[in-house]
């Protein structure tokens, strides 16, 4: 009866929102009787917190948000059980540094070399993660046979190139970054090899090859200092406006997000938003937070505010459907590489302990930090899982996944969270009960509560905002 995730992960959006299930309306609980459930023990739940701590991850806390937590990960880095230990435990997405990019696929022309993309493929499937493609066209790491190709042959090397490894990968990855990085700052296309030899023409024709090879990729175009609102992201926003209006397929965009301490845009929300408005799915890819070595502790503070401010405006994002930080700690990070005197820009610091920034994002994904526990989300016998699958204006339909832990349940009870403005007006599949304000729901189990281990069930419920707030709600599990 269950219904299983599938091969997407948690964060992505059904496709249609179109699982209908019985759906009974309850009534919602009068102010008399709910000051009395409330009285008898349910007023913890409005500061209820999700997740005991010792079973808290990124990975377990976004995915009771509906959204997917990621890394960078490079194949050297798999014969470190310190960063694979990390990297295993703690994401549930990742994003192949180097392995996937044209010079190590196709070093020389028509001659392929996937075993570094595959290592970590496998690594992720053996680890229950999944994979951001990353990436199919870009001017650097660009072997130099290709820039010197004559143009009148690029557009044939850039297709071959896309069908040959998307097929390679055809169902192991869940999104491709197709084109990365094509504007330069002030909004102008790069001049790169395929814009020289195909004009900006040559993004449509990435993509719908890409689409060809693998229809159930997600594809993206992934860029840098597009997050804030400006020149590149509205010249971005403008190009993936007519790739849609052209029925070019085009799934998502990719905000790098490389950022400075206290440089996060203020326009991160509202320009993610925008995208999301065209029907794209957005995502933070390469999350680093960088400052002068050695670092401060006011820095590494300000850090802590700047990646919760970032899960926030992702998880006030529908669309948004995860964050991928780029590296796994400071030990590994490019940063001090490409930028000289900076560092620390991630949420390990350089002997991989968690860093503020580490607590900061547990706390802004409704969890209870403690400091980089392992093991999977979610306390006693089931984990929760939050998707939205429809929204209008005023208001959306949620669901909750509950699936068993390692050994098979009889019965759960499940708490979804929402914020001051929302109200929780119906719910289905379950047995609901709410605080006085309608905002915290208490779901147990009805003819639901049976599950072999590993098994899933859903429940859901709708909602009412007064105040524009769409925001997915933290969830729980509990089992008696
Ligand atoms: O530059 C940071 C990222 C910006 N967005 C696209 C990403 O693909 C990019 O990743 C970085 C990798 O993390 C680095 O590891 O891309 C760099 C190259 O643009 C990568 O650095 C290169 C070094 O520059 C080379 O010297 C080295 O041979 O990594 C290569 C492989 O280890």
């Amino acid at each position: 009866m269950g219904k299983p995730h599938g091969s997407q992960p948690s964060g992505s959006q059904p496709s249609g929102g179109k699982r209908l299930r019985e759906v009974r309306l309850r009534v919602r609980l009068t102010a008399g009787l709910a000051a009395l459930v409330t009285a008898i023990g349910l007023g913890a739940l409005s500061g209820a917190t999700p997740a005991g701590a010792a079973g808290t991850t990124l990975a377990g806390l976004a995915s009771a948000r509906g959204r997917y937590f990621g890394t960078e990960l490079t194949q050297d880095l798999l014969s470190d059980s310190t960063v694979t230990a990390i990297a295993g435990t703690q994401f549930n997405m990742v994003t192949p540094g180097n392995e996937m990019k044209w010079d190590t696929t196709e070093p020389s022309n028509g001659s392929y070399n996937f075993a570094p993309g595959d290592a970590i493929v496998s690594f992720a499937q053996q680890h229950g993660m999944e994979v951001r493609g990353h990436n199919l066209v870009w001017y650097s790491q660009l072997p130099s046979w290709v820039s010197s190709l004559p143009t009148s042959q690029v557009q044939a090397a850039m297709e071959s190139h896309i069908t040959t490894e998307v097929s390679h990968y055809k169902g192991e990855v869940y999104s491709w970054d197709v084109v990365n990085e094509p504007f330069n700052d002030d909004g102008s296309y790069r001049a790169d090899a395929f814009y020289n030899a195909m004009g900006s023409g040559y993004i449509a024709d990435a993509l719908r090859t890409a689409h060809a090879a693998d229809p159930n990729a997600k594809l993206y175009i992934n860029d840098y200092n597009i997050e804030g609102e400006g020149a590149k992201s509205d010249a971005l926003y403008a190009l993936v406006q007519s790739l849609i209006s052209q029925g070019v397929p085009i799934n998502g965009v990719g905000f790098e997000s490389h950022f400075i301490v206290g440089q996060v845009p203020a326009t991160m929300q509202a320009n993610m938003r925008r995208f999301a408005a065209l029907g794209l799915d957005v995502a933070v890819t390469e999350l680093d937070d960088r400052m002068p070595l050695p670092a401060t502790s006011a820095d590494l503070a300000q850090q802590a505010t700047d990646y919760a401010t970032v899960v926030d405006d992702c998880l006030a994002v529908s669309r948004c459907v995860g964050i991928s930080q780029w590296g796994v700690g400071d030990a590994d990070s490019w940063i001090p590489g490409a930028f000289s005197g900076y560092g620390a820009a991630t949420m390990y610091d350089s002997g991989y302990q968690p860093k503020p920034a580490y607590n900061a994002v547990v706390a802004a994904l409704g969890g209870t930090g403690g400091g980089g526990g392992t093991g999977g989300g979610g306390t006693g016998g089931c984990t929760a899982a939050y998707t939205e699958t429809q929204q209008w204006s005023g208001g959306f339909n949620g669901q909750v996944t509950v699936t068993a832990g390692s050994s098979a349940i009889t019965s759960w009870t499940s708490t979804v969270t929402m914020g001051g403005g929302q109200v929780i007006s119906a719910s289905w599949n379950g047995n609901a009960t709410w605080n006085t304000a309608g905002n915290v729901m208490t779901m147990k189990s009805s003819y639901n509560g049976s599950l072999a281990a590993g098994a899933s069930t859903t429940f859901g419920f709708t909602v009412q905002t007064s105040n524009g707030d769409y925001a997915a709600p933290p969830v729980t599990c509990t089992t008696p």
